[in-house]
């Protein structure tokens, strides 16, 4: 039996990561075990880390499952998916991963809105399917610069998702429960009070409880017809069922989604809309910044088990 300690690999990574976890960690990969409760049954003595990924997290029955376990590493910044409560009463850490992915994710909340507004599918399938010599020139598009943009959590990524924008032009207003100081952009309490001032809303909100359908039906009606949508946060930020039926109805203008519910198997319908630009939450998906929330993963992780000060602790 291997001397090193145990790390259950509850959601799948990148192969850098895995080779350099397995240098210190004996690991057992559990998004790819047939017989889950035999894995958990086989490390119940051994494991003492668990690394989770922001959307796949761990719950109070594994935490009980694996009694030994010392800490939670999220190979991502949103902890939403990990019961923190749990955590907390079995004294068990909890990491993430801030900062490395804010301006990844600032990135593709940007070319969210500008492939919604821009029409990026219809251009790239006129070229494809002949229309540019069949029919000639392209339906035209939407504006993003000197637009006004909302933003609903203005925390690091919405604040990278600011920088990006000033530099297109953009007023920007945000909403959050208070106002910031220090920030020449306009605040407004809700999302719903945001709505009506804005072309683009992008919400870039911490998912949990706190934020769960933040963005409310009320937000979505008060929309300006023709806004554009961009989500980067979470799907459970959104009130799906209302958005879906703004897109249904036409009351949008388009739409730049990243976060869903229930990922992968997200509702059939967002596939149904040509204004609709979808990516597999795959925001911070860069060989870069993947590597960089991998290394700070393995950093915290390997602190606990030498005893040294995590680096990045929320629990
Ligand atoms: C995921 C994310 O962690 O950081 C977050 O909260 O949602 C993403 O960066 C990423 O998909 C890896 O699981």
């Amino acid at each position: 039996m291997s001397d090193k300690p145990g790390l259950l690999v509850v959601g799948e990574l990148p192969d850098w990561d895995l080779e350099a976890l397995a240098k210190r960690f004996t690991l057992h990969l559990y998004w790819q075990a047939a017989d889950k409760a035999a894995m958990l049954e086989a490390g119940r003595d051994s494991i003492v880390a668990i690394s989770t990924k922001g959307e796949i997290g761990a719950d109070a029955a594994l935490m009980d499952a694996l009694p030994r376990t010392r800490i939670i590493a999220c190979y991502g910044v949103g902890v939403d998916a990990i019961d923190l409560e749990a955590a907390r009463a079995r004294g068990i850490r909890v990491t993430n991963t801030p900062d490395v992915l804010t301006e990844e994710v600032a990135d593709m909340a940007m070319m969210l809105m500008m492939a919604a507004a821009r029409n990026l599918r219809l251009g790239e399938a006129w070229i494809r399917d002949g229309s540019w010599q069949a029919k000639g020139a392209m339906p035209l598009t939407t504006r993003v610069w000197g637009k006004r943009l909302g933003i609903v959590g203005l925390g690091r990524i919405g604040k990278a998702i600011g920088k990006r924008a000033a530099a297109f032009g953009m007023d920007i207003a945000y909403s959050g429960r208070s106002p910031q100081p220090g920030l020449p952009y306009t605040h407004y309490p809700t999302p719903a009070a945001l709505a009506p001032h804005v072309d683009v809303f992008c919400v870039s909100a911490a998912g949990g409880a706190a934020t769960r359908g933040l963005v409310d039906r009320a937000a979505i009606e008060a929309l300006n017809p023709g806004a554009i949508f961009v989500n980067v946060s979470r799907g459970t930020v959104v009130d799906e069922a209302a958005l879906l039926e703004a897109l249904r109805d036409g009351r949008i203008g388009a739409a730049g989604l990243d976060v869903f519910l229930n990922e992968p198997a997200i509702d059939p319908e967002f596939l149904t809309f040509p204004n609709v630009v979808l990516q597999p939450h795959a925001a911070s998906g860069t060989v870069e910044t993947r590597k960089d929330m991998g290394r700070l993963m393995r950093e915290n992780l390997e602190a606990q088990i030498d005893g040294r000060p995590l680096l990045t602790a929320i629990v």
